[in-house]
């Protein structure tokens, strides 16, 4: 049976391997055409830069286009860093720099129990069409923020997030597979694929 291929919006190369992960061969995604202009991620919420993404690549690439925006809301930061995660630690952050500022700031609030520390990953992918068609997948897991950051797989904020439903460890001493067992975009791409399976076999070209 021949396989949905769509372009990926992404531009960061970790997010592109889990989703090509969870995805598997049902879905070939293509990737991130090189001659993209950097899209500015300015909605108010993940739907609305999630969409962003997608009309930038669908208008470049003329090919279904697939975007996801992800978001880390921690309580007792009031939801922040949220739909700001990526440039939490500054205009130039990296992934450390963003993760030792959350820390920074729990640690400034006395937040140290882990019922002071909940927070759960959210993600929205958006599947477009050139034609206007949207699919839209959401996932979201429920955890608290570690004191320390520990291990170094995965990518992002996943050295400090300790989902619930996982045995104490971060994501990021979780092996890819369990990490997508649980993680925001394991569902919301997974929730993705069962809407695109329902309409049925892809036309041979
Ligand atoms: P694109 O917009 O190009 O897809 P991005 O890395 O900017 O890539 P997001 O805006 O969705 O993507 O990411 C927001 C932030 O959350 C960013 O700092 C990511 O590193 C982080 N993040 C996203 N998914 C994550 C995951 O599964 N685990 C840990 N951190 C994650």
């Amino acid at each position: 049976m021949a396989s949905h291929r769509v372009v990926s919006a992404t531009a960061n190369p970790h997010k592109l391997d889990e989703i090509r992960e969870i995805l598997g061969a049902t879905v070939v995604v293509l990737g991130r055409p090189a001659d993209l202009a950097e899209v500015e991620e300015d909605a108010s919420t993940l739907e609305g830069n999630a969409e962003l993404k997608v009309a930038a690549v669908v208008a470049a690439s003329g090919e279904p286009a697939l975007a996801d925006d992800t978001g880390l809301e921690v309580d007792a930061l009031r939801g922040a860093p949220g739909v700001r995660s990526a440039r939490y630690g500054g205009p130039e952050a990296d992934d450390e720099k963003n993760y030792n500022k959350l820390l920074g700031e729990l640690r400034e609030l006395g937040a140290n129990a882990p019922e002071q520390r909940r927070a759960r990953f959210r993600t929205v992918v958006i599947l477009g069409w050139p034609d206007g068609r949207r699919l839209v997948g959401r996932g979201v897991v429920e955890g608290t923020i570690a004191t320390t950051p520990r291990g170094d797989r995965g990518f992002g904020y996943d050295p400090v997030f300790i989902p619930d439903e996982g045995d104490g460890r971060t994501f990021g001493e979780m092996w890819p597979e369990e990490k997508h067992s649980l993680s925001h975009r394991g569902r919301a791409l997974r929730e993705l694929a069962d809407q695109l399976a329902a309409l049925g076999p892809v036309e041979e070209a």
